[in-house]
This record gives C-alpha cells, structure tokens and sequence, in this order.
C-alpha cells in the first residue's frame, strides 16, 4: 500500500507533463503551418492573435492552408466549423498554398457565402464561388488535389467582406471542413485567430 501511494503523485505529474508538451507542439505546429516566407514580418499587439506572412508593398497575404491527419477528419490546419478566422486589410490578395496530407482528395475554394455555416452539401447553393484552387468550376464537387500534393494561387484583389474558405467537395464543407475570411479596411495588420 505504501508504494501504491508514494507513486501516485508521480504518475500524475508525468502526465500533467506529457499533456502539457502536447498542448505546446500543437499550438506551434499551427503556427507554422500558417506562415510562410515572404518579404516582410511583423508583429500584432495581440500574442493571442496568428501572425500571417505578408508582402504590404504588393498588398499580399501568404496563407499556408494545410488539410492534417491529425485533429477533426474534415479540418483545415486542425480546425473545423469556422474555428480559424483570417483578417486581412480590405482590397488586398491572398497567395494561398494548398497542402493536402490525407489520403482523401480536397480543393480549397473562396466563397462569397449566404448563410453563416454551410447548409448544403454543394457549397454553391449558399454562396458564390470566387476562387478555386485544386479543382475548376466545373469539377469542385468531386476533384481536389491528392494526398501529399500541394497547389497554389493569387486570390485578389478581395473587397471588404465577410467569406468563406472551404472544401468545394460534396459534404465537406458541411461536415466542417470551412474557415472564415474577414477582409476590412479596419485590419491594417494581417493575423488569423483559432477559437
Ligand atoms: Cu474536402
């Protein structure tokens, strides 16, 4: 009985620690998975907030958008449901890169959305779409790039609003594989943020 007690704190410490490095890996995975080099890095005055790459003299974001194995099954970065929300200044591109891990093929798309989260297994029955990389506009329900593969394109100029980023895929995108993209003339520093 003695031993069985003594140990008890031990073990719990080793995996209070164990959680802890977990947590910690994680956080900066997405961090990096979200960066990519560019010309020009600063700083927000936020530290909860995702420093994005960005290029100001051409008014460009780069956006690493990586689809994991780890995390929700329909994920972008390891988020899912609009969690990942990207601020952008209003009338600035976005050079997105698009990494898809899975065995299952995605597409990435830029969507000017109707309704606040997808509400149909075709995502152009609640938005319109603006950009598509992995897919066309003709082949975004079936086609995206495959496991290991990566693609890439300039979105933009973007106008002040509110989209969509998601997987054009039938149901993906209803099953959470969607992200936000808020474009304002208030951002004057590029960021993203994880809820
Ligand atoms: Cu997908």
């Amino acid at each position: 009985m003695k031993a069985q007690s003594s140990a008890l704190p031990i073990i719990v410490g080793i995996l209070v620690v164990i959680i802890a490095v977990g947590v910690s890996v994680y956080a900066y995975y997405q961090y990096q998975l979200l960066s990519a080099p560019t010309t020009s890095v600063t700083t927000t005055s936020s530290t909860n907030n995702i420093q994005l790459k960005y290029d100001s003299s051409n008014k460009t974001v780069f956006l690493t958008i990586v689809v994991l194995t780890s995390g929700p099954a329909f994920n972008f970065n390891g988020t899912s449901n609009g969690q990942l929300v990207i601020y952008i200044p209003a009338g600035w591109s976005i050079y997105v890169t698009f990494i898809n891990q899975q065995s299952l093929p995605h597409n990435l798309i830029l969507l000017q959305n109707t309704t606040a989260t997808p509400n149909n297994a075709d995502v152009s029955q609640f938005g319109k779409i603006l950009y598509i990389v992995g897919a066309t506009t003709s082949n975004y329900q079936s086609t995206g790039i495959s496991s290991g593969a990566s693609d890439s394109g300039l979105w933009g100029p973007i106008n002040a609003g509110v989209y969509m980023l998601v997987c054009g895929i039938l149901g993906h995108a209803e099953s959470g594989m969607w992200a936000v993209l808020v474009a304002s003339s208030n951002v004057s520093t590029p960021y993203a943020t994880i809820s």
